[in-house]
């Protein structure tokens, strides 16, 4: 059992296990420490073997920054298999996403210029900003046509949507029009398989894809239509642009988004510029649109923090007069808001690193070349980390000394999201848009727990209810 990704809930079971395990003589050499004593959160390391997996497992903030000084120059996380085989298969590039080695590098030094400099914020913002603004008025709309001054739903759909639009205003330069009362068929299959993706993606980390691809198994099928999907809708998509482009040249000075940047650039292949655009699109969906569903779950429960963060929103936008790159930053707590989202709810369960040299963690020597994990919804839940873990207290992230190495939702360093400034802004901007123009409450006090379909998901459907102010 790989307890370290496990939630608490069902530690109980896991700890049981490490019992046995720990009692059964042939067990102890791959057990390192004390297992049962991580069900308390004591334990610091772990050593674990999962099929043909070998990792070991670390939670502590002192201990991430062991491992991510022995990262290397290249670095390389865990590789999902399902994924490079995917491309294998149908004979198409990785992109940055499934690159190493010198070609990950290269590609994504031009990338980052691009896409997570500061530099290209200013062109996002206005970008992201219309987004957020159709998304209220969307909203507002839903509220007219209930006729009850309200809106209770499952918000999951439209935030896959807001995100979807997002991150293609901002590749393309251009609106996909997913704000519309009638969106492309096209755009709502992309979706539907980006979520089938990600959901067949999780057991075949334990069943080698190869196998599965030759019996035929359902598992690898549907994963082969999902990335179909995925790769179809992006090629249109680069297509048009692509056309667009060589018939006007861009004279209005407007920004032309991502993918026309880059190809003017001409520093990298359109294969390459392809692989990474595509995967940036099918990375920037559910990511962005389940975090910001669980902040919008967690500000329903603490009203009162909810109207702390519209009066911090209320003065920015006096103070600044709607200059919105100013606006944000004077929203620290709104932003302490979705690193608290990130703590409690992360999308990814863990980080990965194969270590480059030999390092020492909790007194354990880890040879050169060791898959090392750091769980990141460990962490997020550890009492000596985190005072008082279960308490949604976006106040915390106030003070930049409580955040070394405990902010790593995003990763960390140069394999750290690529996406990690269009993600942040999206949802900046998104919560920006929804507390000046509506009160967020939910039906009864229920807890609703994560559930694991590569990302971390809500395990149920979570209902909102969003009243004008
Ligand atoms: C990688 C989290 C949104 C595209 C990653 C990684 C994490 C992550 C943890 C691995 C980083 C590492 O190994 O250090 C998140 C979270 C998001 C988010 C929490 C939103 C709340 C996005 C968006 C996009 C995106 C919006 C696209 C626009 C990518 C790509 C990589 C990546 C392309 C691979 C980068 C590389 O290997 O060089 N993300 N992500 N992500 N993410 Fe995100
Ligand atoms: C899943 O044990 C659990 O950002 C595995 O936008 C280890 C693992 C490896 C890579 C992680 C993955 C986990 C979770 C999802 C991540 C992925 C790297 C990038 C990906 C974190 C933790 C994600 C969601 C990207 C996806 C882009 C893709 C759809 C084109």
């Amino acid at each position: 059992v790989d307890a370290t990704n496990l939630s608490p809930r069902l530690w109980p079971r896991a700890s049981a296990a490490a019992e046995r395990l720990w009692s059964d003589e042939r067990m102890t050499s791959s057990v390192i420490d004390a297992y049962p004593r991580l069900v308390d959160f004591r334990c610091r390391l772990l050593r674990e073997k999962i099929g043909y997996y070998d990792s070991v497992n670390i939670i502590k903030p002192e201990d991430a920054a062991i491992l991510f000084k022995a990262e290397g120059h290249y670095p390389k996380r865990l590789t999902v298999e399902a994924w490079t085989s995917y491309r294998d298969y149908r004979n198409r590039k990785y992109g940055v996403l499934l690159k190493n080695g010198e070609d990950w590098r290269s590609n994504r030094v031009i990338l980052n210029r691009e896409v997570i400099s500061p530099k290209v914020l200013g062109n996002f913002v206005p970008l992201l900003d219309e987004v957020g603004q159709d998304f209220v008025a969307r909203v507002h709309k839903k509220i007219e046509r209930s006729g009850q001054g309200k809106w209770t739903t499952d918000l999951s759909q439209e935030l896959f949507k807001y995100a979807l639009e997002s991150v293609g205003s901002v590749l393309y330069g251009e609106r996909l029009g997913l704000m519309l009362d009638y969106i492309n068929p096209e755009a709502q299959h992309f979706i539907d398989c980006i979520s089938l993706m990600f959901k067949t993606t999780s057991p075949m980390l334990y069943i080698p894809p190869a196998m599965l691809r030759r019996v035929g198994a359902k598992i690898w099928r549907d994963h082969v239509e999902a990335w179909d999907g995925i790769f179809n809708q992006a090629d249109r998509c680069i297509q048009n642009i692509y056309r667009t482009m060589r018939q006007d040249t861009n004279t209005h000075g407007k920004y032309p988004g991502v993918l026309a940047s880059l190809l003017v650039l001409d520093k990298l292949s359109i294969e390459d510029i392809k692989a990474s655009v595509t995967e940036l699109m099918a990375g920037g969906v559910d990511t962005t649109s389940i975090t910001l569903l669980w902040t919008l779950y967690e500000l329903a429960r603490h009203p009162d923090l909810q109207e702390e963060l519209r009066a911090e929103v209320a003065v920015a936008r006096q103070s600044t007069q709607g200059d919105m790159l100013q606006m944000l930053k004077m929203i620290p707590l709104v932003k302490g808001a979705l690193k608290e989202t990130l703590r409690l709810h992360p999308v990814a369960v863990s980080l990965q690193r194969y270590i480059t040299e030999d390092i020492v963690i909790q007194n354990y020597h880890i040879p050169c070349g060791t898959l090392v994990q750091l769980g990141l919804y460990a962490m997020g839940r550890d009492p000596d980390v985190f005072p008082r873990p279960e308490k949604y207290l976006p106040s915390r992230w106030l003070r930049t000394e409580n955040q070394y190495f405990r902010s790593l939702g995003f990763g960390f360093g140069p394999r750290q999201c690529l996406g990690r400034r269009i993600a942040e802004t999206e949802m900046q901007l998104f919560l920006i848009h929804m507390l000046e123009n509506f009160r967020v409450d939910k039906q009864r006090q229920v807890e609703v727990h994560s559930t694991f379909e590569l990302i971390l998901l809500p395990e149920k459907p979570i209902l909102l209810t969003l009243k004008p102010l």
